[in-house]
């Protein structure tokens, strides 16, 4: 109980500008003190505990008081209302639920704003098809990876006859614009972005309202800054960097300048919508998924935007990047695509790619329905370079 404590001036700080002269919170810390070590309530005053397990290491664990359940349903609810979600609707909720905030996290929102909540949780996609039908689900909440699988059954399955989808809540891994546009036609609904991450209570931390130019941040709740990744130096509005997030009201795991890794812009331009909250633009990745391929620095969601916008793509694909020993970095972009002529799409994307982001790759078109499909968070990454190490 004594962490922040210790990095906290003596009588506190005295207003929200102060925050940036405080020390960052890693992930480190997060595993350094696993299980209860930054938890700022006793243990009799947590009712809940969520956590995210990563690939590697400790998990990282979140509580809740009761007062920070009702501060979640209160962002969650906000997130239902900027997507226009009411009484009216059935909410068919195919985040994961248990220790991943997703299923628990829109769960509280939709039933607060009085929505009909169908917990499936993630995964079983036919049975998932079979009741957006008989129930009427008219909005849908999971990764976007998954809403893609979701769209692909639905095409097998007699397509959108009796579907009334109109809404989906969309995050928890980064996408683009272009599969937002695969995801919304095939799906007949339009598509929200929402923000959030384990360390500082799940989602909810920030999403898209009807204009979507960006995401609302709740700065009622919480304090974002955009920093150097590299010196951890503040940046002004406008400059791309890594987001750091402050709880300004969290009880049992309250967060201080937590480096979240993920890279955005922060904007205080006023949205059409009229929220009095600053924006951040989409998440274009984590600073540990951004590839260094032959010193080019790129994210997936780059290649996804690209891809996007060749007919036939169908929304799955891969980029496997190798090392030959003494050799140059290779990156081989993978897409399943229903296309007459793959030699020529592949010569196509291959000259996209350069002509757009700058790198030369190779582009391999494969046959729809070869590539592993995500019920969660979908790995697009298959990096086999650290086996030959650096040359
Ligand atoms: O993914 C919480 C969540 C659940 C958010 C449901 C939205 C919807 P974690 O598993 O801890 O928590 O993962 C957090 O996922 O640091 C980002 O890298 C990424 N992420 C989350 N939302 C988005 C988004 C949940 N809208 C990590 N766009 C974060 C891009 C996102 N990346």
């Amino acid at each position: 109980m004594s962490f922040y404590r210790e990095r906290l001036p003596e009588g506190g700080l005295r207003s929200l500008d102060e925050v940036g002269s405080l020390p960052f919170t890693t992930k480190e810390d997060f595993r350094a003190n696993y299980p209860f070590g930054l938890f700022a309530v006793p243990r009799e005053e947590v009712v809940r505990l969520h956590m995210s397990s990563g690939t590697t290491g400790r998990p990282v664990v979140t509580g809740y008081t009761r007062h920070d359940l009702e501060l979640w349903a209160e962002c969650m609810v906000r997130v239902m209302e900027y997507a226009g979600v009411t009484s009216r609707d059935v909410v068919q909720n195919a985040y994961g639920y248990g220790l991943f905030t997703g299923g628990m996290g829109l769960h509280l929102g939709a039933e607060a704003v009085g929505a009909t909540v169908v917990p499936t949780s993630s995964g079983v996609t036919q049975r998932q098809v079979m009741l957006m039908r008989d129930l009427g689900t008219t909005v849908l909440c999971c990764t976007p990876s998954y809403a893609l699988v979701l769209a692909e059954a639905l095409r097998g399955l007699e397509g959108r006859e009796g579907v009334r989808l109109r809404v989906g809540i969309f995050g928890a891994e980064p996408w683009s614009d272009g599969l937002r546009g695969q995801i919304q036609t095939h799906l007949g609904l339009e598509a929200f972005d929402i923000y959030g991450l384990t360390e500082l209570g799940g989602p909810g931390v920030a999403a898209e309202c009807s204009r979507h130019e960006g995401l609302h941040i709740f700065e009622d709740h919480f304090y974002a800054e955009v920093v150097d990744p590299d010196t951890g130096t503040p940046l002004q509005e406008g400059r791309p960097g890594e987001l750091v997030l402050t709880s300004l009201r969290r009880e049992a795991s309250p967060v201080l300048r937590y480096r979240t890794r993920d890279r955005t812009v922060l904007t205080s331009e006023p949205c059409a919508c009229g929220s009095p909250y600053r924006r951040f633009l989409r998440v274009q990745g984590r600073t540990d998924d951004m590839l260094v391929v032959r010193g080019e620095n790129v994210f997936p969601s780059q290649f996804e935007e690209l891809l996007a916008g060749f007919a036939g793509f169908n929304g799955q694909y891969i980029l496997v990047v190798d090392r030959q020993a003494h050799s140059l970095d290779t990156l081989e972009v993978r897409l399943e695509a229903d296309t007459a002529d793959e030699q020529r799409l592949e010569q196509e994307i291959r000259d996209r790619i350069r002509d757009s982001i700058g790198l030369t790759v190779t582009a391999k078109v494969l046959r729809p329905g070869v590539l592993p499909r995500s019920e969660g968070k979908a790995k697009r990454v298959v990096d086999h370079r650290e086996a030959v190490g650096t040359p």
